[in-house]
């Protein structure tokens, strides 16, 4: 075993020194903060890749730089387990404690005793790949990034200005390389080619599809939508708007997949752009979440969720692995959390095993896991497909019997590469949606009248300390403080198709209520309600008081 480079982790350590008054969270979606607070973090994290690269035998390590729906001065940065997938939970702890190690002295000897607990050999190589979203604060990190591969000694790749989604296929694409799992070309030409190809083969023959306007939040997404719409040429005409990307304080601001599903409505942006009947869709800062939505005949905005893009989703998979003869051995699971609409809960439990599992990309996509096809998508816009791979080898083995089983068959393939199964992917999912409303000659209100949305609404409350509040059940119950759950039920008996929770989120300063009921202005007035409840029991913030939206 060799040991740690001490040398050249101090030089470089000490151009990068940790601001002591800040405590640093590895949270739900990585580390989030103001960008210019994260030089030390970015440091650390580069390190904290190369080790991680070690332990898993030199496979490469991706590194996004992001802060995904943010607003502009915030960044992030996260990392991405060698098949693409976000880092396996327990190492999260080991991130947070060698950030907020307080001096270079205390930074070493914390990673002495960190590699020789998890006995990561040191002689082993290392790889990381890493790229950034648009953010102005992202060149400065990403340089402190830099050094922290330098300095253990990591072989670095730099994929530059892309999605989070690109990152995650770059890891498996690199990782898979060679091998009978090969994912795509290692590029950002790959991605877009494997996908736009399976597109083009999926919708062949289908009736031409209207242009569809894609809002892309003046973030990342703009570059990709673009090239996308290059690649896929006639067969899908893209309109990408909100692509200022060097406009400052455009990123996210009133436009993107996050501003649609809080506000309910259409970007301002958008007003003189999309049409009756005409469908759009928004992707967030980093392109991992999708929301859907039409104006109807009247002008009147739709929105189509997550929940939809599953349901949808989930009915199409369904009916190819019927129509191939696969259905008694392809079984179609679906994924969701407590955010998901009641309605969709309702109307897919009919039909499908659900399973309901706290917020966050990785709780969805091990639930997924257990499915042979599991469908999770979060109400947010945040989810994918993905294939087991003993469903995968049972559809590449399968030898169709007739014509429409054969079809179904490669339609099911097609579907299997167009999909982006290492994480949620605004543009995958897009094209995945698009193949399902050609298959299946939908307009947006067709897909939107699968089922109806229960009117609903979000409030977040700044109490005085987040972290005394704890859930149950996948986040539908609070265990603490104590008493407020019966409270809280107690409320939403009184009414109609109520229902409530209340959980601290994962990624801001806050406590969220969310609720739902049969009347808009009731499910409004629950949320309040709860709000004002959590607010009062817990010593809220007196400036927050949450009355704002009523
Ligand atoms: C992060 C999660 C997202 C989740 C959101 C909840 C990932 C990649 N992203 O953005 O899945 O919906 O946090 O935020 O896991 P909250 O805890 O602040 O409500
Ligand atoms: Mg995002």
């Amino acid at each position: 075993m060799s040991d740690l480079p001490v040398h050249a982790i101090r030089t470089l350590s000490d151009q990068h020194p940790k601001p002591s008054h800040i405590h640093f969270q590895y949270g739900t979606a990585g580390f989030r903060t103001k960008g210019d607070t994260l030089d030390s973090v970015m440091f650390r994290v580069g390190i904290l890749a190369g080790l991680r690269s070690k332990k898993w035998d030199g496979k490469t390590i991706g590194v996004m730089v992001t802060a995904s729906h943010n607003p502009e001065p915030d960044n992030g940065v996260k990392l991405v387990d060698p098949r693409g997938e976000m880092l396996e939970t327990s190492w999260e702890a080991h991130a947070t404690a060698l950030a907020n190690a307080q001096s270079t002295d205390e930074f070493i000897a914390a990673l002495d005793t960190f590699t020789t607990t998890m006995k990561i050999d040191l002689s082993k190589p290392a790889k990381v790949v890493y790229a950034r979203d648009t953010r102005p604060s992202g060149p400065a990190l990403v340089a402190a990034l830099e050094d922290g591969i330098k300095a253990i000694g990591a072989e670095e790749r730099d994929a530059g200005v892309t999605t989070t989604p690109v990152l995650h296929y770059l890891v498996r694409a690199i990782n898979t390389k060679g091998t009978k799992e090969e994912y795509g070309d290692d590029s950002e030409e790959g991605y877009l080619r494997k996908l736009s190809t399976a597109f083009n083969k999926l919708v062949a023959g289908k009736p031409s599809i209207p242009p569809l306007v894609v809002d892309c939040a003046n973030g990342v997404g703009a570059k990709l939508a673009k090239e996308l719409a290059e690649y896929l040429g006639d067969t899908l005409q893209l309109i990408p708007v909100n692509t200022s990307t060097t406009t400052p304080g455009a990123l996210n601001n009133a436009c993107g997949a996050d501003f649609v599903k809080t506000q309910q409505t259409l970007p301002p942006s958008l007003t003189s752009v999309l049409k009756p009947g005409q469908r759009a869709c928004s992707l967030d800062g980093d392109a991992d979440r999708l929301m859907y939505y039409y104006l109807d005949d009247r002008g009147q905005f739709h929105m189509l969720d997550g929940d939809k893009i599953a349901a949808l989703s989930a009915a199409f998979i369904g009916e190819l692995t019927k129509s191939a003869g696969l259905d008694s051995q392809i079984k179609v699971g679906i994924v969701q959390t407590a955010y998901a609409n009641g309605g969709s809960t309702k109307y897919l439990s009919e039909r499908l095993p659900v399973k309901c599992v706290p917020t966050g990309v990785k709780h969805l996509h091990h639930a997924a896991e257990k499915f042979d096809v599991g469908v999770y998508f979060e109400a947010n816009g945040h989810g994918t497909v993905i294939f087991s791979p003993q469903s995968l080898e049972i559809i590449s083995a399968y030898q169709p019997s007739t014509p429409a089983q054969s079809t179904a068959l490669n339609h099911l393939i097609n579907l299997t590469e167009v999909i982006n199964q290492t994480v949620g992917d605004a543009l995958s999912d897009m094209l995945m949606v698009e193949a399902v409303l050609a298959h299946k000659s939908y307009s947006g209100e067709e897909w939107d009248s699968l089922y109806v949305d229960l009117p609903n609404r979000l409030v977040k409350v700044v109490v005085a300390d987040r972290n005394i509040f704890k859930t149950e059940d996948a986040e539908r119950r609070l265990v603490s403080p104590p008493g407020i759950q019966a409270k809280i039920d107690e409320l939403v008996r009184r009414y109609e198709g109520g229902r409530a929770f209340v959980r601290p989120s994962g990624t801001e300063d806050v406590v969220r209520v969310y609720a739902e009921a049969t009347v808009r202005t009731q499910a409004d007035e629950l949320a309040y309600r709860v709000a004002g409840l959590v607010y009062d029991e817990t010593g809220g913030h007196p400036a927050h008081r949450p009355l704002e939206f009523l």
